[in-house]
């Protein structure tokens, strides 16, 4: 398949995208947090469980992987690369190398790893990445424009050597939800941030068909005491949307951020409601969730081997209503 059909398989109907890609530290931290030693094996088992989870294919098009997965092996000796192949699911991989303080910019943040990146994107391509992923970390309350510039270069470069490499590139400027900032920042914050990354993606050549978004939506701040509730943040989600990202894009595949699945499903559903409402968006909308797929999984298992079907159980459940809700609303709360 060449990138356009990658992107729009991607964010086929009623599929959406796992994000099970945290880093070696990050992976690690969320073991230890539910008793679990962490371990190149216990992460392994770990991420085996979610790839093996019976009927995944039905709502996941996609598992976005990091290195050191990528690297291993399933039940059988099959690679993950492999093994989600067979299970009829592409692998991505996570190819930033995190982030660093931008120098001037008021405690913003770089992402950093373009340095080597050609011939990572050939490497990983080699071992059945079809897709790749690069994240950067956006704190709206006092948002620098350098925090804007350099990120946005940043995921324009790596696009563009993706698309060279023949990888779609998951593009994710992710404003984060943490703070007790309300709407209008989170809002402010991701339009200029979008508008950037769009920007900067034309002007270093970057096809917008063979690329899907992952984007924060527009929520409040988790410390805000008002928050906002599906149908606002439907309204501003879509209304920054469609003054940012190009037609051409297929697909917006929405991070979760810190909410819980019920929330981000409700959004979602909400988001897709209300752009049915306005006339056919140009762009499908779906999910690339990390955490609101995964965390009532990793509680469940905590390590122990007998708990994995109830595990997978739960994966399965979150993962079937996410994809619902990336048809349409899917509970009485949606557009409440
Ligand atoms: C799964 O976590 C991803 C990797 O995080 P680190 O590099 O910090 O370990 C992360 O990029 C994730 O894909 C996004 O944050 C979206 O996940 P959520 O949980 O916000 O949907």
């Amino acid at each position: 398949m060449g990138l356009h059909q990658v992107a729009a398989a991607l964010v086929a109907p009623g599929k959406g995208i796992l994000a099970a890609d945290e880093s070696i530290a990050t992976m690690s931290r969320r073991l230890e947090a539910v008793g679990v030693v962490p371990s190149a094996d216990t992460r392994r088992d770990y991420r085996r469980l979610l790839l093996t989870t019976p009927g995944l294919d039905s709502w996941v098009s996609g598992i976005i992987l990091c290195d050191e997965t990528l690297g291993q092996d399933l039940p059988g000796g099959t690679t993950f690369g492999e093994g989600a192949a067979a299970f009829g699911i592409m692998a991505g991989i996570k190819v930033d190398k995190g982030v660093t303080p931008l120098p001037f910019a008021d405690g913003g943040l770089v992402t950093e790893g373009l340095d080597g990146l050609r011939g990572r994107l050939e490497a990983y391509r080699e071992r059945g990445a079809v897709f790749a992923k690069w994240r950067a970390v956006l704190s709206p309350a006092g948002l620098h424009r350098r925090t804007v510039h350099a990120n946005a270069h940043a995921l324009a470069r790596y696009a563009a050597l993706c698309q060279e490499a023949g990888i779609v590139p998951i593009v994710e400027p992710e404003v984060l939800m943490d703070g007790g900032h309300g709407l209008a920042v989170c809002r402010a914050a991701t339009a200029s941030a979008l508008g950037a990354v769009f920007a900067e993606l034309d002007a270093m050549g970057v096809d917008p068909r063979g690329i899907v978004l992952k984007p924060n939506m527009i929520i409040s701040g988790t410390q805000h005491e008002d928050q906002a509730r599906p149908a606002e943040v439907a309204r501003e989600t879509l209304h920054v949307l469609s003054a940012t990202v190009p037609p051409a894009v297929p697909g917006i595949a929405f991070l979760s951020g810190g909410q819980s699945n019920e929330q981000a499903c409700a959004n979602l559903a909400a988001i897709n409601a209300r752009a049915a409402t306005d006339g056919a968006p140009p762009w499908r909308l779906t999910f690339s969730f990390g955490r609101a797929l995964v965390s009532d999984a990793l509680r469940t298992w905590h390590g122990v081997a007998a708990n994995a079907e109830e595990a997978q159980n739960r994966l399965a459940a979150n993962c079937r209503r996410a994809g619902e809700a990336s048809k349409g609303p899917v509970t009485a709360a949606a557009g409440a």
